[in-house]
């Protein structure tokens, strides 16, 4: 077992954290990225989502990985690496490995030192002819893989949707990037969820637990412990939205009074009724996808579609 972890680069998240913090606070409508939900608490508050009733798109994605399973290994040649970003808790990727016996090595890239550093102890127990070279980086800026990967070829994995985070521009830019850092005759499985009625969409971003509420309000809490503000957070409510121009769901924190916050010296006001948006969780067609890849230089391959509600497993060619 090849463990890269010491030599993975730690790039210095909390000084961009307040710097992102009040650049968005700044602005006209108050916005976050929404990387920084992703804490020790808010990797725990999303593992949670995964597993509720009104969140579907998880547990539709690992059926569709699962029953088409043996055709997306088909993808990955001998001796491949397979690279993950924003692997999170590595669920996924099981699939994959069982599947493709033949991957020689997983460098998984997250954000989340805590959910990294859990993936790989497990996956260094339980698959120990792996390699593995995980990378601590915010997976848009990721720029070399691990020298571990050397002259091996290469399959990219961005499971969950998440690249439905990114405005389309940004997710343009994000495949271009991706082309460049994976390499030439690279395979991409990219995970989209599609679009589907709106109920559905609403309810799996407001769910009757309140789970997604907590996960969005951590954010509040985040800031308060890593950057001494003092958010109220009783004084903002969750906000599920759907943008059918956009297509794609909203997340808001909206503020129920008139207030001030504070935050590294400065105060920033909230109105009644004023956002703060947090997420954007685009949802897409396979054929919107696939000219969106297409104008960043990957042809689309293949697609596995599930059932209702409608997942997406697409497969792209550098
Ligand atoms: C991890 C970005 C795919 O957008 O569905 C879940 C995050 N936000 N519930 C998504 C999320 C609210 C999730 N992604």
């Amino acid at each position: 077992v090849r463990l890269a972890r010491d030599a993975a680069p730690r790039p210095a998240v909390d000084a961009d954290f307040e710097a992102d913090v009040l650049e968005g606070l700044a602005r006209p409508q108050k916005a976050i990225p929404p990387k920084y939900f992703y804490d020790a608490e808010g990797s725990r508050l999303f593992e949670a989502i995964c597993e509720l009733e009104e969140y579907y798109p998880t547990r539709t994605e690992i059926a569709l990985l699962r029953r088409h399973a043996g055709e997306i290994a088909e993808a990955i040649p001998k001796g491949a690496a397979l690279v993950e970003f924003g692997s999170g808790a590595s669920v996924k990727t099981r699939i994959l490995l069982d599947a493709a016996p033949q991957l020689f090595a997983y460098a998984p890239i997250d954000i989340s030192a805590d959910a990294l550093d859990a993936a790989v102890e497990a996956l260094r127990r339980d698959y120990p002819g792996l390699t593995l070279a995980p990378l601590l980086e915010d997976f848009t800026r990721a720029l070399e893989l691990p020298q571990a990967l050397a002259g091996r070829p290469v399959v990219g994995f961005f499971p969950g949707s998440t690249i439905g985070n990114l405005s389309p521009a940004e997710a343009e830019a994000f495949l271009v990037g991706a082309r460049r850092l994976l390499g030439r005759g690279a395979a991409f499985l990219v995970g989209l969820d599609l679009v589907k009625d709106e109920a559905s969409l609403v309810a799996a971003y407001d769910d009757a637990l309140g789970v997604t509420a907590a996960f969005n309000k951590n954010l509040l809490a985040r800031m308060n412990r890593e950057l001494g503000a003092d958010f109220d957070l009783d004084a903002f409510a969750h906000r599920a939205v759907w943008n059918p121009a956009q297509s794609r769901i909203e997340m808001h924190l909206a503020s129920l009074r008139d207030q001030e916050v504070r935050l590294a010296g400065r105060a920033f006001r909230f109105a009644e009724g004023e956002t703060l948006h947090t997420e954007n969780s685009a949802k897409f067609t396979v054929e919107g996808f696939g000219a969106l890849a297409g104008r960043a230089g990957w042809m689309l391959e293949r697609a596995w579609v599930s059932p209702t509600p409608a997942f997406a497993t697409v497969l792209l060619r550098a």
